[in-house]
């Protein structure tokens, strides 16, 4: 039967709006993160998918002490607006911070508070790109990268990493081109410490040569940086920012990681007139960064309760990844799978044989009731489709070896099935990085 309109003349036919919406909301991507961390939610999936923190380990005694206290003494302050660039004195503690530890100069002017950086990473895109643009990124990257900056349309030139990070000297034959051909290059966005999906760290003698080649061929770099203090073994590597001596280097460091990502606080610290142009473009966006989670944050540091459980992290997840790496050397078809063994961070990467796909496994993996992020997510391009990204400081320990023994034999089982097909066939199946 036909539906009839109801009283107010609704009829049950959901309209599209795909006629109204802009030009720019048809170039946005749905992240497979994000969308992955509503599946996952499921008790029975055992996830090393979301990059999240283990949530056990949030510092809710400390919290707890510090909201009660501004609640009692600055009440009138917490709940009000505030600045768009962010609480004074957070920046003031954030600009301290970043120079006693990490040797980066600055005052509280070259920060900018954002609601996470990934708001920074959109405040970027806003800034500098059009579809005339051309960005470099690593190969893979970050796909929350990926997609603020593919709203704007730029063109994404990606040059490939290895053990030791970006390949530097891959880069300069791009750039060498790139002058041939009279391209302006707005800027490359890279993770160098502890990346996001491989793991690795940029190697010191790249991070140098990095930053002689901004200078050479004139391009800011954006240094996303959530990782950087979670190292578990090996020796600190300079941040590029502590390297920029012309003021090229706009770095993104944020709370997600260190402390709680419910807070969604972060910071851009750069060149001033970059960081005047971020606020007024936040401005527009949100007004302001809640102010209440920024003087929570201020207070953590203040107290100086930041070291302690940057201890406390290090050695949970120092852990985790000890038991990640010695389940998956114990379980995994090393036939078929290899993986890199970071210093610190929140990832393995792992690369299957040619031919192997993570998307088409994906469902098996499910099945099994184990979830990873695929590959392919990862890329400007289709490359990545035999990689897939394994996370271990979200699961519990036992979690950790019980994921491994789920997901090697889905491994095992596409990975005797490519190989079949490539006996049967005689040739090799090409496909992927
Ligand atoms: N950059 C990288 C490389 C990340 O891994 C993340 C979070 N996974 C972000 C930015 C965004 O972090 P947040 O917005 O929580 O600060
Ligand atoms: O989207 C999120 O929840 C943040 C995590 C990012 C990642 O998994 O890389």
């Amino acid at each position: 039967m036909e539906k009839q309109p109801d009283d107010l003349g609704k009829t049950d036919v959901t309209p599209t709006y795909e006629n109204l919406y802009s030009d720019r909301s048809r170039t946005m991507k749905a992240s497979e993160i994000r969308e992955l961390l509503k599946l996952t939610q499921r008790p029975e999936i055992i996830s090393f998918a979301g990059g999240l923190p283990n949530p056990d380990a949030f510092p809710v005694e400390p919290i707890k002490e510090i909201v009660q206290d501004l609640l009692k003494s600055d009440s009138k302050r917490i709940l009000q607006y505030g600045s768009t660039q962010g609480v004074p004195e957070l920046r003031e503690e954030i600009s301290k911070r970043l120079k006693n530890r990490w040797n980066m100069d600055g005052d509280p002017d070259n920060v900018l508070i954002t609601v996470g950086s990934q708001q920074g990473l959109e405040l970027l895109g806003r800034l500098f790109l059009d579809p005339t643009s051309t960005i470099v990124m690593e190969a893979p990257t970050y796909l929350g990268a990926l997609n603020a900056f593919a709203v704007y349309e730029p063109r994404v030139s990606s040059i490939p990493l290895d053990d030791h990070g970006l390949d530097v000297d891959k880069l300069e034959e791009y750039l060498v081109n790139l002058q041939k051909h009279s391209v302006n290059l707005k800027f490359i966005y890279v993770v160098p410490t502890f990346h996001n999906p491989a793991g690795v760290c940029m190697a010191e003698s790249r991070r140098h040569k990095l930053m002689d080649l901004s200078h050479e061929y004139d391009f800011l770099i954006v240094e996303d940086d959530p990782y950087g203090e979670l190292r578990y073994t090996g020796e600190p590597l300079p941040t590029l920012k502590s390297l920029d001596k012309e003021d090229r280097v706009i770095y993104l460091g944020t709370f997600s990681k260190t402390l709680v990502p419910g807070f969604r606080i972060a910071w851009s610290f750069g060149p001033k007139p970059i960081i005047n142009k971020m606020e007024i473009a936040k401005q527009a966006m949100d007004l302001c960064t809640p102010p209440f989670t920024q003087h929570i944050a201020k207070e953590y540091l203040r107290r100086g309760y930041i070291d302690e459980h940057l201890k406390t992290i290090i050695s949970i997840y120092g852990n985790k990844q000890r038991i990640m790496l010695k389940a998956m050397d114990e379980y995994m078809p090393k036939e078929h799978i290899r993986w890199t063994k970071p210093e610190g961070g929140m990832f393995l990467w792992a690369t299957l044989s040619d031919g192997m796909d993570s998307t088409e496994m994906f469902t098996d993996a499910i099945a099994e009731n184990v979830a990873y992020v695929t590959g392919k997510s990862f890329f400007a391009d289709d490359a990545g489709q035999n990689c897939m990204r394994i996370n271990f400081t979200h699961p519990g320990d036992e979690k950790i070896v019980e994921g491994v023994k789920r997901l090697a034999p889905v491994i095992e089982k596409w990975g005797d099935k490519v190989r079949k097909m490539k006996d049967d066939t005689g040739s090799e199946v090409i496909q992927g990085v």
